[in-house]
């Protein structure tokens, strides 16, 4: 994918040495941006083998709403998350609670039947807010609103996070029958999470697009600060070497988002370069 081979040669030829909470400096370019036509194929990297049932796996965790990973580790043997799990699993309220469960608080007004006079009092009930749902219900409404935003930022919520996320806006965006998305990150890592990141955000947009009656669209990622680990640098620059091959396509079944699993995703024609292991910084 010609994309992601401009990203990662724009970083190495402009980045500039960063230290970070990790202990593993980085090369950083402020502030990226590319898109990806999905009626091309399906983008996942072909310069290397990227772990297709991981991505997968990784999205429907996402679309589960839970605070732990135990569906992810203990009944599906994926570990890209295990390192910012407890033992128990908890990660506390990152994406799949914010998509899904997003709290919030509602003023409502009880009234107490006293004897003689009714008191009212406001109190602040806990809600639950399910963005993604509401997206899929103005895709099929209003399909040219510009406010079907899922957002994973919540600052009172920031410290009880395994980490803060990094993926934090998506928006979709209709126009000529194609479901768009734009994908805002505040920091990536481009050897590791990024390939992860494109392609399960391209498979939420075509499962959604299949469920609401678009067409596949445009993928389009910003990345604020787009980072090299320094012990990154050698395999990407391999991957430079390699020569791209055709994108895969991806089948998924017709079916609602909310009731997709594993098997209901099938890649085909994918014959990628073999894999590059990347250490990942915790
Ligand atoms: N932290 C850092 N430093 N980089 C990230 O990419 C990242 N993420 C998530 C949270 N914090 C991050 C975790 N996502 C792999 C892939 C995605 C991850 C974490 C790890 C990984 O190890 N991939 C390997 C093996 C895949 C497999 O075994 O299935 C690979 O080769 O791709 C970015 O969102």
């Amino acid at each position: 994918m010609r994309q992601y081979l401009d990203l990662v040669r724009s970083v190495l030829e402009n980045g500039v040495k960063k230290e970070n909470r990790t202990g593993i400096d980085t090369i950083s370019n402020f502030s990226e941006f590319y898109k990806i036509d999905l009626s091309e194929g399906f983008p996942l990297l072909t310069t290397k083998k990227v772990y297709f049932r991981s991505v997968i796996l990784e999205l429907l965790w996402y679309l589960r709403g839970e605070d732990h990973i135990r569906w992810l580790r203990d009944e599906n043997d994926c570990h890209i998350w295990d390192d910012w799990a407890d033992e128990d699993g908890q990660v506390g309220p990152i994406y799949p609670v914010l998509w899904r469960r997003f709290p919030y608080h509602e003023e409502e007004e009880i009234r107490f039947e006293g004897d003689a006079s009714h008191i009212c009092k406001t109190v602040w009930i806990k809600k639950e807010f399910d963005q993604v749902q509401r997206a899929i219900d103005m895709l099929k409404e209003n399909p040219n609103s510009r406010r079907i935003v899922v957002s994973a930022w919540h600052p009172g919520l920031l410290k009880k996070m395994a980490l803060p996320p990094c993926h934090l806006m998506y928006i979709f965006n209709v126009a000529d029958g194609k479901l768009n998305c734009h994908l805002t990150q505040r920091s990536g890592d481009i050897a590791l999470g990024i390939p992860f990141n494109l392609a399960c955000y391209s498979a939420l947009t075509m499962a959604i697009a299949n469920e609401v009656g678009l067409e596949y669209g445009t993928f389009a990622h910003t990345i604020v600060d787009a980072h090299i680990y320094e012990n990154h640098v050698e395999g990407l620059k391999e991957q430079l070497e390699r020569d791209p091959r055709d994108l895969p396509k991806l089948n998924i079944a017709d079916k609602p988002v909310d009731e997709l699993e594993f098997e209901d995703f099938t890649l085909e024609d994918y014959n990628p370069h073999p894999s590059i292991k990347f250490e990942v910084a915790v």
